[in-house]
């Protein structure tokens, strides 16, 4: 089955790469640790990425060793690689700059359709949760949503489903102090039936667990995948009895 049409039926576990964190080469070879653990698809992306060659590059490192489908997780459109097998193709809903709503997504979308990558329409939300910004914070102007924003959460949530994107990604933001909270994603689950993917700060089994109970359908992991991906296992395992 396509990862769009699993979305939501059964409990995922993507791993993300950033292709500015590690040669080409060795993103091949943490991708094979993630197949290896049970992770379901590598997402490809990150905040400072600038050059589409190094996408490019590790995806082909990442193909050669890992059969899992890859996923960009784009910051502009300079980060679409065409050989990738999908994108997560955003609707930065909190952002206050045309650049990240519209911009860049213009100038995407032909590649897209150019080299026949499968768009999966998402729309992304960040949640401030920690008391220094995250990276993504601070690369373009917010309609702040705190943790205990939980209305607001709600509201762009709806947002999301009525214009049609096919699923809803809270982002806490890569080593946020905290994750997104689970009142939060119990609380849009309550109200929307997007399949919710939850990243940002996941650091423990523990953690993974209550944020599938309260309703998270993908668990993103990424500085873990990339400095301790020892740590990975016991969360993808979490992921993985919850179908069982
Ligand atoms: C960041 O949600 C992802 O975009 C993953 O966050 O690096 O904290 O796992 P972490």
């Amino acid at each position: 089955m396509m990862i769009e049409d699993m979305l939501g039926k059964k409990k995922m576990h993507f791993s993300l790469i950033d292709p500015d964190k590690q040669e080409p080469e060795k993103a091949g070879e943490i991708a094979k640790i993630c197949e290896e653990y049970g992770s379901d698809a590598i997402m490809v992306g990150g905040s400072t990425v600038k050059k589409r060659e190094m996408v490019h590059d590790t995806i082909k490192e990442i193909k050669k060793k890992c059969h899992l489908p890859t996923i960009l997780f784009p910051n502009s459109a300079e980060a679409v690689a065409s050989n990738a097998d999908y994108i997560f193709f955003m609707d930065l809903l909190n952002s206050l700059e045309y650049k990240y709503r519209k911009g860049e997504q213009l100038k995407g979308a032909k590649l897209v359709k150019e080299w026949r990558i499968k768009p999966i329409p998402t729309g992304y939300l960040i949640i401030s949760t920690s008391k220094n910004p995250t990276t993504v914070e601070t690369k373009t102007k917010l309609d702040i949503i705190r943790e205990d924003d939980v209305e607001k959460a709600v509201e762009y949530a709806m947002y999301a489903e009525c214009i049609g994107l096919k699923c809803l990604y809270l982002e806490a933001g890569s080593n946020a102090e905290k994750p997104v909270p689970d009142e939060m994603i119990r609380a849009i689950k309550n109200k929307v039936s997007l399949p919710l993917i939850v990243g940002g700060g996941i650091k423990t089994p523990e953690m993974a667990r209550k944020k599938i109970e309260a309703g998270a359908d993908v668990i993103v992991n990424g500085s873990l995948v990339e400095e301790n991906i020892e740590k990975l296992k016991g969360i993808i395992d979490v992921v993985k009895n919850w179908n069982s």
